[in-house]
């Protein structure tokens, strides 16, 4: 039988985007109940303010999730910029394990290196200020704390501000810094990178100090579904519609 893991990332899914999360449901009805596992890199959701956000359609999403345990099919999930606040309820009703960021993990006899891809954008400083900020723990627990109407207000405001200070960012400060690239990669003992993120999907040859190593960037899913099959071969981007 053939064995192999799927990776996705960025699926971004919100309620308005019905054709995206339909794709989401078919994916998982079809092609991750025969996947070994399910890796998810960040930002399935749109934005999360909070496991006790118990809307129907959060309940959709974690249903396709925790219908894969019944397929022997493992889900791993990090947290992606959106979605950093999923956490211990969500898992367990998803039935879902928590990958750090940066997670190295050995599949089929190759060593991947797992991230979401934000910490490797370290030109853009404004946002790793934002993100030291908001990943603190104080800042976490003063938000949940915090009325769920009023968390979905202001996820929504910084949505706004994010979509503003996007638009005057250049591609590059917001593309991953080689730099970063070569220093993680070297200190990791990977043969492949798996990120997100970005949204450039792409494989890239990293010419490193002892070797060349391959980066896959997960593509987006806002035209279509995008995902990384590994298995014995390896990575690579597996396309369905
Ligand atoms: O998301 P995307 O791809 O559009 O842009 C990202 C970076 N933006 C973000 C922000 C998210 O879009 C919105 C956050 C939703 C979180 C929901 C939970 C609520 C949080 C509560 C806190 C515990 O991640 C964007 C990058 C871009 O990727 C490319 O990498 O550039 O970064 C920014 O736009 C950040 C700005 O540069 C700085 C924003 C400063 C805002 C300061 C407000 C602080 C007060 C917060 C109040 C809660
Ligand atoms: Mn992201």
């Amino acid at each position: 039988m053939n064995q192999y893991s799927l990776f996705i990332s960025d699926l971004h899914l919100d309620p308005d985007r019905t054709n995206i999360v339909d794709l989401f449901c078919q994916f998982c009805q079809s092609h991750c109940q025969q996947a070994d596992a399910l890796y998810i890199l960040g930002d399935l959701f749109e934005v999360w303010v909070g496991d006790d956000n118990e809307s129907a359609f959060n309940q959709v999403i974690i249903k396709q999730l925790e219908q894969l345990s019944y397929h022997n099919t493992d889900v791993y999930i990090m947290h992606g910029n959106r979605d950093f606040l999923l956490g211990s309820e969500f898992a367990k009703q998803a039935k879902c394990t928590y990958l750090e960021d940066p997670s190295l993990k050995n599949l089929y006899g190759k060593s991947y290196l797992m991230m979401h891809g934000d910490t490797l954008c370290t030109q853009d400083t404004e946002y790793q200020k934002f993100r030291e900020l908001v990943r603190s723990n104080e800042w976490q627990a003063d938000f949940l704390s915090k009325p769920l109407t009023e968390r979905k207000k202001i996820a929504a405001d910084l949505r706004q501000k994010s979509k503003l200070e996007t638009l005057n960012k250049s591609e590059m400060i917001m593309d991953v810094d080689q730099t970063t690239v070569h220093t993680v990669m070297n200190q990791q003992p990977c043969d492949y990178l798996i990120h997100g993120h970005t949204h450039r999907k792409a494989k890239h040859q990293v010419k490193l100090t002892a070797a060349t190593k391959q980066r896959f960037v997960l593509g987006d899913w806002y035209e279509s579904g995008s995902c990384i099959k590994v298995s014995v071969q390896g990575p690579e981007f597996a396309l369905f519609e």
